[in-house]
């Protein structure tokens, strides 16, 4: 039985006053946990989240990282500086990177290694566009998208992975994939993970993630290969993410 994860993605939303209020009314509308929570903050606001979070049930990581360990590459936040900040986890190869930042399969690949390297949780994202969606090419898309990491993460290394299968469609529109939807692309994606290693296919927490929201959260999550939400809007306002810890 594979424990849920609830992520909040906040994306480049945030400042200082807005985090403190809102992390301080998570912290005190979380009652009985009985998933695992992050929080994914831009990172200026990693230290703010070390400070609130430490000694509650909630974790923090970043939204990205460099696939490079250190070095001259401006503007970019290296493994270990998210280490600094005791994050666990980290978001690799959000569409929204793959799309403004033409991050390829084989970079997300190679950050995923690189958070793993240095003893990081990446969640790993994957996600079709509309039109490949239309033209019946979910499958196959979001498969060369996990296929790179498959490619370079040994057994071990895989079994430590979070793999979110994000929509490209259904991210910031408010259309999501019905629950059998996205039971269907989880169990593709589960299956492609066992051909490479049966028992790491079995603890791989698959996250749903595209405008998972309180009132969709609970029919989603019971779907028996989604095993959590990587939450972008909702993540911003305590009461929803509370709903959906609460859902899940
Ligand atoms: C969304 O739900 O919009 C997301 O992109 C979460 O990562």
């Amino acid at each position: 039985m594979r424990r849920k994860l609830v992520a909040g993605n906040w994306k480049m939303n945030g400042g200082l006053a807005f985090n403190a209020a809102l992390l301080a009314e998570i912290k005190a509308g979380l009652k009985q946990v009985d998933c695992d929570v992050a929080l994914c903050a831009p990172a200026p606001y990693l230290a703010q989240c070390q400070s609130e979070l430490a000694g509650t049930p909630i974790g923090w990581g970043g939204q990205d990282l460099s696939a490079h360990a250190a070095g001259a590459y401006t503007g970019e936040v290296a493994a270990s500086m998210l280490q600094d900040f005791s994050c666990q986890y980290v978001i690799v190869g959000h569409s929204e990177r793959r799309a403004y930042h033409a991050e390829s399969n084989e970079l997300v690949a190679q950050k995923a290694l690189r958070a793993l390297q240095t003893g990081l949780t990446p969640i790993v994202c994957v996600g079709e566009t509309l039109a490949e969606r239309e033209a019946g090419r979910t499958d196959e898309v979001v498969g060369q998208q996990l296929d790179a990491v498959l490619q370079l993460l040994d057994g071990a290394e895989l079994a430590k992975i979070v793999v979110a299968y994000e929509p490209v469609w259904a991210i910031g529109t408010g259309k999501t994939a019905t629950p059998q939807m996205a039971q269907d692309v989880h169990a593709a994606l589960r299956a492609k993970l066992s051909a490479k290693n049966a028992g790491a296919a079995n603890v791989v927490k698959i996250l749903y993630g595209g405008s998972m929201k309180p009132d969709n959260a609970g029919e989603l999550l019971a779907m028996p290969d989604i095993d959590g939400g990587l939450i972008g809007g909702a993540a911003l306002k305590a009461a929803d993410f509370l709903a959906i810890i609460a859902a899940a």
